[in-house]
């Protein structure tokens, strides 16, 4: 049945359907997917039996990145550098964590393409980021085949800022530059996410929807949809660490592109060299098949193509 939108992944379809047979969901993923439609996030048990042994490695081996005594109880942990962009590339059991083969499989059925994860970002704080969707930062065409896995490498509570989200949000309009009527391509605009911003904030407005957050438990993940509006609670007491892995995952057959600074309508898109954290190796930007090379990269040998890639995120 979802077959007919084979452009939008299964769990955003517009006759979403939990028991669509060409997906055979198990009990579990049937549950995912229907919270996934529904609320745009879910809560799983992270499936990875040597989990917390890979937690405390990453701990002890990126913990002296971030610049601070991250084991001293006493001290402000919020001060120091609060992420790690791509640890992937220096840390195995990061790597590992991105590439779990449960997780990627589960993805592919819930979305209906192929999963791969292409970007880790790991915090021993509280981000503190406000509200967003991904969609900003990076979409794809046909849109929303993206998604977030937030996993807790340790308790979190209230005042370590926590994780939070607006449920149903990934369901409101995915704002784009047009929308707001400026233009994104080569802009050097310093934020990506600001201007956005008033946008996200009318819409809660409009819906009056009230955020959650994710009071984790070590070892449990998030995941949300691409659109989703989501970002880290204040960290009330700076003392506290708040060690987590965010993977970002695309899927394949897609143009990948940052939104924040392209105008669809005129086709000037900051498209993504994006590589696949699974086995180290480019995804090519594809629409239906067809390989999708930017308009001033066509007429370059491959010696003098660059990366497109803004330098964000
Ligand atoms: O961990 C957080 O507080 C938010 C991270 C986030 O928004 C992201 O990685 O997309
Ligand atoms: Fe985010």
């Amino acid at each position: 049945m979802n077959t007919i939108f084979s452009g939008v992944p299964r769990i955003e379809s517009p006759v979403f359907d939990a028991d669509d047979p060409d997906a055979a969901f198990n009990a579990e993923e049937r549950h995912v997917a229907l919270d996934l439609n529904t609320r745009g996030y879910a809560v799983i048990d992270f499936p990875d039996p040597e989990l917390n042994d890979r937690i405390e490695r990453i701990k002890a081996d990126l913990g002296p990145h971030y610049g601070l005594d991250l084991t001293n109880p006493e001290t402000d942990k919020t001060i120091g550098e609060r992420r790690i962009q791509d640890a992937w590339r220096i840390n195995a059991d990061v790597r590992a964590i991105a590439s779990n083969t449960a997780i990627i499989d589960m993805l592919s059925r819930l979305y209906g393409r192929t999963a791969f994860p292409f970007q880790t970002l790991n915090f021993p704080v509280g981000t503190e980021q406000g509200a967003h969707s991904d969609s900003a930062h990076f979409s794809s065409f046909p849109e929303r085949f993206m998604c977030g896995v937030w996993l807790a490498m340790e308790d979190v509570g209230a005042d370590a800022g926590p994780l939070f989200y607006y449920p149903g949000s990934h369901r409101w309009p995915i704002v784009n530059n047009g929308m707001l009527g400026r233009r994104g391509y080569d802009s050097n605009a310093h934020s990506a996410q600001t201007p956005y911003e008033p946008a996200w904030q009318a819409l809660r407005d409009a819906h009056g929807t009230q955020a959650e957050t994710f009071l984790a438990r070590k070892g449990q993940a998030l995941i949300w949809c691409a659109n989703l509006l989501h970002g880290g609670s204040r960290q009330n007491n700076p003392k506290l660490t708040r060690w987590s892995q965010v993977t970002h995952y695309y899927f394949e057959n897609c143009i990948y592109y940052t939104p924040a600074f392209s105008d669809e309508a005129t086709g000037r898109l900051a498209l993504r060299n994006i590589i696949s954290i699974s086995d180290g190796q480019p995804r090519d930007n594809k629409y239906l098949e067809e390989r999708i090379i930017p308009p001033d990269q066509r007429r370059r040998r491959w010696w003098q193509i660059g990366s497109l890639n803004k330098g964000h995120r």
